[in-house]
């Protein structure tokens, strides 16, 4: 292009600005990119290094007093940024021995996959759940929610949010309780109940809307149900065992825009390599995880996470019998048609 050309085309575009206009040509190759270049760092969070952090916080000030007192796991490819990917908070959530943790609600969904429990609690729409390692518990959007601990340990684990997908859309609200705990109107136990037992009301619909009725999916119930899986089938060749959370009432994901679901690989098991759109977190729960992410390894231990950005080759081998939690957009990113993957 001649300078000529150049000055013509740059005065023609001074002239736009002042009208709120401006050439697509300059920009389309960055808004259409020919595939997803993620802008986040595939990366393990150590607990070991976080915990004694974690607990350092608990004496700087009381879970009342922060709201939510929570080391958030910020990618490191965008410090500031409250993302462990694209779209997803999360963060290392911890409740000293008598603490409550307001009731608030708040249009984004949260997940946990409790690290800690020994008696903590969680109270969701006047049930209350106790917590227990490995357990999946979910405050749906908009649903009144406080956590707690009567016992005499701390309680700690991972939250995952999907307020980024909230807030990109403009359409988060939160409110707060007067009270520091919300009123229970029923027992413990009584949505699994309801719910989870095969069973349903006459008349089928969901207390959340869009999100599952169970809002704890025990580890004592989905460790059994995939270990027993694991030993009368063969594992697939990219995902090893995996048994995804389920709405009862749907059959879609627990929740409406975060897909979630439980794996077991054998020791030595490697997954072969594939790569998905979606923006995916790992809770490990036990065993060790050697992971090749892009040609880069990372190992994961008990209670580390581990953040895969979009359309990230990934490859999972199992150092030690191992079992973990995944969470990711990928619920959100089927029901607007754009979820893919590619296997090798
Ligand atoms: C929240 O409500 C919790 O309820 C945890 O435990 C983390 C991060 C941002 C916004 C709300 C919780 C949160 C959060």
């Amino acid at each position: 292009m001649t300078d000529a050309v150049t000055e013509t085309r740059r005065k023609y575009y001074d002239t736009l600005a002042p009208q709120a206009l401006a050439p697509l040509w300059e920009v389309l190759k960055g808004l259409v990119p020919a595939e997803p270049k993620s802008k986040f760092a595939p990366h393990v969070w150590q607990f070991a290094k976080a915990k004694p952090l974690l607990m350092e916080a608990g004496s700087l000030l009381t879970a009342e007093e922060a709201e939510r007192r929570v080391l958030v796991l910020e990618n490191p490819a965008m410090p500031g940024g409250s993302r462990i990917t694209a779209t997803m908070y999360a963060g290392y959530q911890l409740i000293m021995p008598g603490e409550i943790a307001p009731a608030h609600r708040h249009t984004a969904s949260a997940l946990r996959m409790v690290l800690e429990g020994n008696g903590g609690y969680t109270a969701v729409a006047g049930e209350k759940t106790p917590m227990s390692r490995g357990d999946f518990i979910i405050t749906p959007s908009w649903g009144w929610h406080d956590h707690g601990q009567e016992n005499q340990s701390p309680v700690i684990w991972v939250d995952g949010l999907d307020l980024h997908m909230v807030n990109f859309y403009e359409a988060a609200f939160m409110d707060h309780m007067n009270d520091k705990s919300q009123i229970l109107t029923k027992s413990i136990g009584q949505s699994v109940a309801e719910y989870g037992s095969g069973l349903g009301p006459m008349k089928p619909h969901s207390p959340f809307g869009l999100t599952t009725p169970i809002f704890n999916y025990t580890y004592d119930r989905s460790r059994p149900a995939l270990m027993q899986v694991a030993e009368n089938t063969d594992p697939d060749p990219h995902l090893g065992y995996a048994l995804r959370y389920l709405n009862p009432l749907t059959g879609d994901w627990a929740m409406p825009t975060i897909a979630a679901w439980l794996s077991h690989l054998p020791k030595g098991f490697e997954t072969k390599a594939m790569r998905s759109t979606d923006g995916r977190s790992i809770v490990v729960l036990e065993g060790e995880l050697t992971l090749d992410l892009d040609g880069k390894t990372f190992t994961a231990g008990e209670s580390d996470v581990v953040a895969i950005p979009s359309w990230v080759w990934s490859r999972i081998r199992a150092s030690k019998d191992a079992v973990f939690f995944s969470f990711s957009d990928r619920a959100a990113q089927e029901k607007i048609g754009i979820y893919r993957e590619e296997r090798q």
